[in-house]
């Protein structure tokens, strides 16, 4: 008899609760808390005045300016999606609200040729992803989560949420958005983390299943 390890128990825990042990990609546990993950300080915010989100790069035929007005202009979605940290803590059932990526890429009008999607956060992060990916999935620009809007540790005003992939992806503070016809490389995808980042293929750091 071998002593079950700690995934093990882990995930017969999440049986005595109901939940499929399948929906948790290999190598992650479930958290009950929201954990605050990210480099750097939390910006904060006296008004949303003159807060921007831009819309360029060379993947867009017109890159534009949006304020947080015309942002609320778009259709809201609603999302509830598992997020997966590469540091392998899970958060089941996170109910995300706010206008879907493809939505607010099409009055930009992205190229056939665009292929990176280039994130910005307010402090610097970046964060890569393939755009013909990307666009087909839930990903969303969310301002509220588990029906409150999103405190500044987690993101506000909004945030990117890309349900699919790691969650290091889903960039906090975000300020700009760009569509390249290049492949570039944000922050953790230039320091060792996956490029794809796929959390049920365990696609964690460089040299992992490609
Ligand atoms: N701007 C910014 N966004 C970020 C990060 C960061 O360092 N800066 N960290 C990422 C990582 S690694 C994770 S796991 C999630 C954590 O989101 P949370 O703090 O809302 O749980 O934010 C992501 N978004
Ligand atoms: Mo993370």
């Amino acid at each position: 008899m071998t002593t079950p390890s700690f995934m093990d128990r882990k995930r017969d825990e999440l049986r005595l609760r109901g939940i499929d042990p399948q929906r948790l990609p290999p190598g992650q546990y479930v958290t009950e808390r929201f954990p605050v993950l990210h480099l750097g300080p939390v910006p904060t915010y006296t008004s949303l005045d003159d807060w921007t989100l831009t819309i360029g790069g060379d993947g867009v035929e017109s890159p534009q300016t949006l304020q947080w007005s015309d942002l609320l202009e778009y259709p809201v979605t609603r999302v509830t999606a598992d997020m997966h940290c590469v540091t392998k803590w899970s958060i089941l059932d996170v109910v995300w609200r706010g206008v879907m990526l493809n939505d607010l890429l099409a009055t930009s009008r992205p190229l056939p040729t665009a292929r990176t999607l280039f994130v910005h956060g307010e402090n610097g992060y970046t964060s890569s992803m393939t755009w013909s990916e990307v666009r087909d999935q839930t990903t969303l620009v969310a301002w509220e989560v588990n029906g409150e809007p999103l405190t500044a540790e987690h993101g506000y005003p909004v945030r990117l949420v890309v349900p699919d992939l790691y969650f290091w992806k889903s960039v906090k503070w975000l300020r700009r958005i760009e569509l390249w016809v290049d492949e570039r490389s944000g922050f953790w995808e230039r320091n060792g983390y996956h490029q794809h980042g796929d959390p049920f293929r365990e696609e964690r750091y460089w040299g992992d299943a490609p």
